[in-house]
């Protein structure tokens, strides 16, 4: 008997359908999902064709440059700029705003297509972020970068692992596996578990010492209670707390003995990275803060590689901490950090 499950596109044109919503998303999503395939192909055979080592040059955050991160960059914009619904774009390869179809396009459009580079030299998993705000049609648009709680939708593909999740906003967040055909098939919807039985812990725990007190503190009271995985990829990270529950954390370092080593504005990026992963999470029922306990959806952005801490994952934890962080005081956004 043969069986054949959903797929991506026909789920999303049910989607559109239902909602009474135009084609211009579904002409966007197609040419993200052509982006990922073509990622997961260059990265599959990446060792093969000499393309998991360094390019030679230092990018805007003043990392090195591996020839995936390239690649995959080259491969977003080619398909956003042939979607033709992209105003403008912000990837975590270029420093400036990437303007597109500044006229006539849609979507703002914000990405990391390489996310977690330090797994490239071994093939393993890394990440394509991205989050879509959308042009103001009651008005006039004035181009302002996108705050997480003004997504319409926010996603990842977890490279080469063949796995994408998308949040539709007040749609719920929703997994799909590739199958032989390179399509996206089989939804899942994905709800955080309320059960702590497979709740997991995931942070660099090499920075610990370097935490607020508060967070050391919660950290020495509560890791017994969970089991500890940590990728280094985010998305990767992220993919295991969004099936298992638990909670992600990347702290700001507040007491480093070297004082440039300190990042009190935390190491992730907000637009590409925190405000992604926070959106998805929300849709899942769980929620996300910052250093100072707000909702990271919260944060408008003044910069395009603006960073920030992040708390993310299941409510209870993410309340906990955010209480911590508060000091004591009140909650700085709505109950649970969503919208
Ligand atoms: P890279 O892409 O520079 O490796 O950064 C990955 C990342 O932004 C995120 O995906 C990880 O969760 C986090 O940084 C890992 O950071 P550490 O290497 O400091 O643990």
């Amino acid at each position: 008997m043969l069986h054949f499950e959903q797929t991506f596109m026909d789920f999303l044109l049910e989607h559109q359908e239902r909602h009474h919503r135009t084609y211009h998303f579904l002409i966007l999503m197609n040419s993200i999902l052509n982006a990922a395939k073509r990622i997961q192909y260059y990265y599959l055979t990446g060792a093969l064709h000499g393309n998991l080592g360094m390019a030679g040059s230092v990018n805007v955050q003043g990392e090195d440059v591996m020839k995936m991160d390239d690649i995959a960059n080259e491969v977003v914009k080619h398909y956003l700029e042939r979607s033709g619904r992209v105003i403008h774009a912000v990837s975590e390869e270029e420093e400036n705003i990437i303007p597109m179809n500044v006229e006539g396009g849609r979507y703002f459009f914000y990405y990391d297509p390489m996310d977690g580079t330090s797994n490239v030299p071994h093939n393993l998993p890394v990440g394509f972020l991205f989050g879509i705000g959308k042009r103001n049609l009651d008005g006039p648009e004035d181009n302002h970068l996108r705050a997480g709680n003004e997504f319409r939708a926010a996603g990842m593909f977890v490279i080469p692992t063949g796995t994408f999740t998308l949040a539709l906003r007040d749609a719920g967040c929703w997994r799909f596996h590739i199958d032989e055909m390179m399509n996206y098939v089989k939804p899942v919807r994905m709800v955080l578990p309320e059960d702590r039985k497979t709740w997991e812990l995931s942070f660099n725990t090499a920075n610990r010492e370097y935490y607020a007190a508060g967070i050391q503190e919660w950290i020495r009271n509560n890791e017994k209670s969970f089991v500890f995985r940590y990728l280094g990829a985010l998305a990767g990270d992220f993919h295991r707390i969004l099936r298992n529950g638990g909670l992600f954390m990347y702290p700001a370092i507040v007491n480093h003995p070297v004082a440039k080593k300190n990042r009190p504005q935390g190491k992730l990026r907000l637009m590409y990275e925190a405000a992604v992963v926070a959106f998805m999470c929300c849709e899942a029922g769980g929620s996300a803060v910052d250093e100072s306990g707000k909702s990271i959806l919260d944060i408008v952005p003044e910069m395009p590689h603006q960073r920030t801490a992040l708390y993310l994952g299941s409510k209870p934890l993410v309340e906990e901490i955010a209480g911590i962080l508060r000091g004591g005081k009140g909650p700085a956004s709505a109950p649970g950090g969503c919208r």
